[in-house]
């Protein structure tokens, strides 16, 4: 049997002084470059436009207006899945997906796929070691994980936020009829709906991160609690009846949960502020 192909995917917006470098290390790794110029209004785009012509095997799709890092994924993904569905592509090839802000280690990508393949995963979320990484940020993750897990009907998600992964190709494509992403949600998204199709996933490979660096906000982390939800009500309800999937019932459970928990002290500091009046 031949080698899976190995093939990146790198979103990329507003990255001028780290694409070129990211590009040209990742590039001794894989058989195909994607790289994914998101209407960036920096120098991005001549920086990939630079890199291309000594380096047969990338090539760049362009969003001419930012429409997030989604969107940049989906656009390559949908590339990839009609590829599988021509034949050209095989849905045991591999696809890497790499931030092009030089936050992930490539040093580690050989071994990575190594053990992907030989743990027959349909995907690995590397779990991004974020000890150097502020509290708030550290906790906010903790805080998205425990929460996809809860979520994942039984997979365990370390590090659900993870941009750094490796799909099998064949999973990734089945994946891609159940979301889009919105924003960053692709990556919770992907993260939810494989678990609950029950497909292999390992988050558990700790990694270092080489750079801290980090554009997302609070109005994200809200956008992906909801798009991890929306994801699971979405597997359940557009799967082929042929295809079991967990029950939504102990996480909506959960939920009510943790809303009536969260209330008591909600409303007793409601009290407190109007007593002070
Ligand atoms: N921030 C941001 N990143 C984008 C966008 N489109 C593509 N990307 C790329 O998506 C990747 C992840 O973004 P980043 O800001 O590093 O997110 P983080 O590492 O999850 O905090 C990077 O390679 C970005 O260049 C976008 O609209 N906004
Ligand atoms: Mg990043």
């Amino acid at each position: 049997m031949s080698e899976p192909r190995r093939i990146a995917v790198v979103p990329a917006y507003n990255e001028e002084p780290t694409v070129r470098d990211v590009l040209g290390k990742l590039y001794g790794y894989v058989d195909e470059l994607v790289v994914v110029d998101d209407g960036s209004t920096d120098r991005t785009r001549s920086e990939i436009e630079r890199f291309l012509p000594d380096h047969p095997r990338a090539r760049m799709l362009v969003h001419e207006v930012n429409q997030g890092m989604s969107e940049a994924y989906y656009l390559a993904f949908t590339d990839l899945r009609r590829r599988l569905q021509d034949g050209e592509l095989d849905a045991d090839d591999l696809v890497y997906t790499i931030d092009a802000d030089g936050q992930h280690e490539l040093s580690v990508l050989d071994e990575l796929r190594t053990t992907m393949l030989a743990d027959r995963l349909d995907a690995l979320i590397v779990r991004r070691d974020l000890s150097t990484y502020p509290p708030y940020k550290q906790a906010g993750n903790w805080v998205m994980s425990t929460w996809a897990t809860m979520w994942s009907g039984g997979v365990r998600l370390h590090d659900v936020e993870s941009g750094y992964r490796i799909f099998r190709l064949g999973a990734l494509a089945e994946a891609l009829d159940y979301y889009q992403g919105y924003k960053y949600s692709e990556t919770v998204e992907v993260a939810i709906v494989m678990s609950r199709l029950g497909m292999r996933i390992d988050n558990s490979i700790l990694v270092p991160v080489p750079v801290f660096r980090s554009r997302t906000r609070m109005k994200d982390v809200v956008i992906d609690l909801a798009a991890m939800v929306a994801a699971a009500f979405r597997v359940t309800l557009r799967r082929p009846p042929s295809r079991p999937v967990p029950s939504l019932v102990p996480p909506v459970l959960a939920t009510v949960g943790l809303a009536a928990l969260a209330l008591g002290p909600l409303v007793a500091v409601l009290r407190l502020i109007g007593r002070r009046r």
